[in-house]
């Protein structure tokens, strides 16, 4: 799974990532601090089955803490994206590419109004931050439209001669994107396009380009910087009709967790507070800071990071956290380890989904599954449920 941070520069996108996966990533208070792509793991939290199984697990792929599964996903943060990157300005928009396999965006937005459209320190409240939605959905349609449009007249002239289906030569031309062909006729669906290819407008393609946005690649918006966001200005971002918005303040997660792995404070990611170790060992700063800090989260809740990462996940990507072990009896893989691995899978998967996710070979000879809960044996086409934990048995 690949969440893609998407954003104008200098709203702290590469704060996000370095927040949620620990990965050191440039950071600074001006444009295009981040050129090359970082890519990191940052993880969702599950229940892990140990407690009800009553064993000790062994994770591999994973972490557990506390009976709370910490499971990897994929986080890519990229260059900073401006008004007409489409047609070059900026960085352009080729670096998108990098995040052409990208599950979802989250489109991290500074709520304070304090950076302007390239992202240039102004005045705390001048920039509107609703213009950066606006104009970042248009650079990712168009990004989008520019793929689907190349080659495209061709292609629809020889479909229509060898009568091939709409959406089968929209989903060729968008296989690199990975999106799927059910997808595309959701999309084509909504559109209204007209009926002959020849009629379609620039705007038709447009509509087209940005419904298969919203169905092959959710969109959440981090409203970042939220702890120097004036509160009125944050109720209305949050209130914005047709937006799923999470208040975040990934500086704060960042310190949290950095101050986590030295000792000073004790803190799970997602908690809507921390505790401090020893204040005895505090400087006068840290002691400043960490106070700063708890106030932010207790106006918010938390710091909306790992939330903002579990709503995509769960709540628009509607995954689901899957177990695979070998031995159903011991929940043990080759090796003895203890519920090794957790996958996260889409809802709807099937047990053969899981096998090819474990490995190819799995996948190729699945045989049946045998659910270690229940006992139950399945055919390749049972659809798993979240917190499964499944064996596999393959031909040798
Ligand atoms: N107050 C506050 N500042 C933040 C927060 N997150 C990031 N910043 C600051 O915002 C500035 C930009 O952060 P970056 O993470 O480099 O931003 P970016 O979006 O990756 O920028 P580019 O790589 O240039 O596109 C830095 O000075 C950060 O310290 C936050 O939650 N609160
Ligand atoms: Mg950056």
């Amino acid at each position: 799974m690949l969440i893609g941070i998407v954003g104008k520069p200098n709203v702290g996108k590469s704060t996000f990532f370095s927040a949620a996966t620990l990965a050191t990533a440039e950071i600074a208070n001006y444009p295009f601090t981040t050129i090359k792509p970082n890519k990191g793991m940052a993880f969702v939290r599950a229940k892990c089955p140990h407690i009800e199984f009553n064993v000790k697990c062994q994770p591999r792929n994973s972490a557990c803490e506390n009976g709370v599964r910490l499971v990897p996903t994929e986080l890519m943060d990229v260059a900073g994206l401006v008004p007409d990157a489409c047609q070059g300005k900026g960085l352009g928009n080729q670096f998108l590419d990098d995040l052409r396999n990208a599950d979802a965006f989250i489109h991290v937005v500074d709520a304070t109004g304090s950076t302007d459209c390239e992202g240039n320190a102004v005045k705390p409240g001048s920039h509107d931050p609703v213009e950066d939605l606006q104009f970042l959905e248009r650079e990712i349609v168009e990004w989008i439209k520019g793929i689907m449009e190349k080659g495209f007249d061709k292609l629809a002239r020889a479909a229509h001669l060898e009568s091939m289906k709409l959406e089968q030569v929209i989903h060729e031309r968008l296989t690199g994107l990975g999106v799927s062909e059910a997808q595309v006729s959701a999309a084509l669906r909504i559109s209204s396009m007209p009926a002959k290819i020849i009629d379609w407008k620039d705007e038709d393609r447009y509509r087209l380009a940005q419904n298969i946005r919203r169905q092959s690649k959710p969109m959440i918006i981090a409203l970042n910087k939220a702890d120097m966001a004036d509160p009125a200005l944050m109720k209305r971002l949050s209130e914005l009709e047709g937006y799923v918005t999470v208040p975040t303040c990934a500086e704060t997660e960042l310190a949290l967790r950095r101050a986590t792995k030295t000792g000073l404070i004790t803190y799970v990611p997602g908690d809507k507070e921390f505790k401090i170790n020893d204040s005895a060992k505090l400087n006068p700063n840290q002691k400043k800071a960490l106070d700063y800090m708890a106030q932010v989260m207790q106006r918010y809740g938390g710091t909306g990071v790992q939330q903002c990462i579990e709503k995509v996940a769960f709540d628009m990507l509607e995954l689901i956290v899957v177990y695979p072990v070998e031995d159903e009896g011991h929940l043990t893989d080759h090796d003895g380890n203890v519920l090794p691995d957790a996958f996260l899978l889409r809802n709807g998967s099937t047990a053969k989904d899981l096998a090819y996710k474990v490995h190819t070979d799995l996948g190729d000879h699945f045989i049946r599954a045998i659910n270690a809960r229940t006992h139950r044996v399945v055919g390749h086409d049972h659809v798993l449920e979240n917190e499964d934990v499944m064996t596999i048995v393959a031909k040798r």
